[in-house]
C-alpha cells in the first residue's frame, strides 16, 4: 500500500466519524393525557444496530387494544391532540401493520392494556429512524381510544386520541 492510499483511507474514516458523530441514539416521548382522559406513560426509542427498540409503559387505559403511532406534528397543544395531525408518513405508503411492507413509518400497531388499564410494549422496528430528515424526533406518540385495525386508510379507524407526548432527544 502506496502512502497517498493510506493518507486518502485515513481521511474517508475521519469524515466517516464526523457524520456518524452527531447522530441520536436514544428519544423519549413523555405521554400526557388529553381532555377526559387519564391515559399517561412513557416511550423510549433506542438504537440497537440497525433497528429501533421501541419500550412503552402506559397507565390509565381501558382494557384491551388501543392504536400506538407517531403523528406528524409534535404538538399536542390542543385538548384532543388532533394538533399532532394525520400518521408520520414521510415515504408516502398506505396504512398497515408494523410488521407489513407497506405501512405508515409511524405505523406501531396497538398496545394493549391488561384490566387494571396498564400496558407494556417492547417491539423492534426497522421502519422508524432517529436521524435524517425522516427521523422521528420531533413528531409525536399518540395512544387512541380504540384498537388499530391494521386495515382501515389512513386511520385505522382506532378513533379520538387518549394521550400525547412529543419525542425529543434523550440522554443516551
Ligand atoms: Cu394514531
Amino acid at each position: 500500500m502506496n502512502s497517498a492510499f493510506l493518507s486518502t483511507f485515513f481521511a474517508l474514516l475521519v469524515s466517516c466519524s464526523i457524520a456518524f458523530a452527531g447522530d441520536t441514539t436514544k428519544a423519549v416521548a413523555v405521554l400526557h393525557p388529553t381532555t377526559g382522559s387519564n391515559v399517561a406513560g412513557t416511550v423510549t426509542f433506542t438504537m440497537a444496530s440497525d433497528q429501533i427498540k421501541v419500550v412503552a409503559d402506559i397507565t390509565g387505559l381501558t382494557p384491551g387494544k388501543h392504536g400506538f403511532h407517531i403523528h406528524e406534528f409534535g404538538d399536542c397543544s390542543a385538548p384532543d391532540a388532533k394538533s399532532a395531525g394525520g400518521h408520520f408518513n414521510p415515504t408516502n405508503h398506505q396504512h398497515g401493520a408494523p410488521d407489513a411492507a407497506d405501512r405508515h413509518a409511524g405505523d406501531l400497531g396497538n398496545i394493549e392494556a391488561d384490566a387494571s388499564g396498564k400496558a407494556h410494549l417492547e417491539l423492534t422496528d426497522k421502519a422508524m429512524k432517529l436521524s435524517g430528515s425522516d427521523s422521528i424526533v420531533g413528531h409525536a406518540v399518540i395512544v387512541h381510544e380504540k384498537a388499530d385495525d391494521l386495515k382501515t386508510q389512513p386511520t385505522g379507524d382506532a378513533g379520538g386520541r387518549v394521550a400525547c407526548g412529543v419525542i425529543g432527544i434523550a440522554k443516551p
